[in-house]
């Protein structure tokens, strides 16, 4: 048992340890921050632009802009870009804050209960439910190690701690290349850009893709490759109890995931979301809903990401270590409008910066995707709701006006 004179000499080394540690924390921070100086000196030197620090923050070169978000979140400015901020109706309402009533717990879809025959029924109830009504759910228990996981947001945070000049060398203004370092949502359309860094891989096919993917850091096509691998798994998994709990038989789902095993598609987009100083004036990403089949995304343990649920928007309540899953347009489609491919977006916040791994799973590209024929029965009621859609129909949505007043979705739609 501690004694009574001993307590307050515990205490008093205590109180000195912390402000030796508050000290050299201090000194680091001004060290780091003299490095992080100099270094965006030299990347600025690197990519020829000298009027970055002339005219102060309001009067930021378009170049300098298009350098990201974590390259002006790391040149310390106080106030947000005229170019980041949203006209007022748009803007998030309030910065994510750390606890609120707006915060939501998304249904839990447990991986290794729908392994078991016993509880695998009960599992997809869940699953389905939570397609018909969110449009999203967590995934636990997936069976995924905690070090890729962890690893992969690890050499995430890393690379987008690399000097810009080593970014931009992935910079393409070519959306289907099969790495592309940018930022905002879609730089070239963007009228007001958002708070966002992002890395985008192809991961389809992995062996082929893998050698084009960044060689700094060192581990990443390592780590990055492992993570693709064990996602793709996960996809195949929820897809077919996706299907099973449809009600699609399995000769024709079958068919379906025997599609996805010869050949899919796959990206990976990792993103960044610097500490931004007024995040209530911005996004880190717009309102969207995803193109594909299913997309999963890995966070760090920092909120962001938010729903559209009921006309609200409820900031989903990261999980440790699980992945969050959002059904996409292409099952929407496919499941004749049953299951709900829902808008969602990304808020940011002042003081802590935000990693995600979003992997988007679908059909190859050049594959029409259009109802199950097992989902349309006009002499049921159930009608054929969705048009057939390719991606080549994608792109010339996104080159249409009708892209300025609709989603991608509802210029899908069939007029009832
Ligand atoms: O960062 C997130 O949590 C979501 C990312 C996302 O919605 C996307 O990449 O499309």
């Amino acid at each position: 048992m501690m004694s009574l004179v001993a307590a307050p000499m515990a205490i008093v080394d205590l109180a000195s340890t912390a402000q030796l540690q508050q000290q050299a924390a201090a000194a680091a921070a001004a060290a780091a921050a003299a490095a992080r100086k100099q270094a965006m000196a030299a990347d600025q030197q690197a990519a020829g632009d000298t009027t970055t620090t002339m005219g102060g923050e309001q009067e930021l070169s378009c170049s300098c802009l298009m350098k990201g978000v974590r390259h002006l979140s790391d040149s310390g400015i106080t106030r947000l870009p005229d170019r980041y901020v949203l006209p007022a109706p748009d803007r998030p309402g309030a910065a994510i804050v750390s606890s609120g009533s707006s915060r939501v717990k998304l249904p839990v879809v447990d991986l290794a209960s729908l392994r078991d025959p016993s509880q695998r029924a009960a599992v997809l109830q869940t699953l389905d439910a939570a397609c018909r009504d969110y449009g999203f759910f967590q995934v636990v228990n997936h069976g995924v190690q905690r070090d890729v996981t962890g690893g992969m947001l690890d050499v995430a945070r890393r690379f987008f701690e690399l000097p810009l000049a080593e970014r931009a060398r992935y910079m393409s203004p070519d959306v289907r290349a099969t790495v592309r370092y940018g930022t905002s949502f879609n730089q070239a359309k963007d009228a007001v850009l958002c708070w966002r860094d992002f890395l985008k891989l192809v991961c389809q096919p992995l062996r082929e893709v893998v050698p084009s993917w960044p060689q700094q850091p060192a581990d990443l096509r390592d780590v990055a490759s492992r993570y693709a691998a064990a996602s793709h798994g996960l996809f195949m998994e929820l897809m077919e109890a996706a299907l099973e709990a449809l009600g699609i038989v399995p000769s024709t789902a079958g068919g379906v995931l025997g599609e996805l095993a010869a050949g899919s598609s796959h990206m990976m987009t990792v993103n960044c979301y610097p500490a931004c100083p007024q995040p209530e004036l911005t996004l880190g990403m717009p309102a969207h809903s995803d193109y594909g089949l299913f997309t999963f995304v890995l966070q760090d343990h920092v909120a962001g990401l938010q729903v559209m649920h009921g006309g609200r928007w409820l900031t989903v309540d990261p999980i440790p270590g699980s992945f969050v899953v959002n059904v996409g347009d292409h099952l929407e489609i496919y499941s004749n409008g049953v299951y709900k491919s829902v808008l969602h977006r990304v808020g940011v916040n002042s003081t802590r910066p935000r990693i995600s791994v979003a992997s988007f799973h679908s059909l190859p590209a050049e594959r029409v995707v259009g109802p199950a024929p097992e989902l349309v029965d006009e002499e049921a009621g159930k009608p054929r709701r969705y048009m057939d859609t390719d991606f080549a129909t994608f792109l010339a949505y996104l080159a249409s006006a009708d892209g300025k007043d609709k989603t991608f979705l509802q210029s899908r739609m069939l007029l009832l």
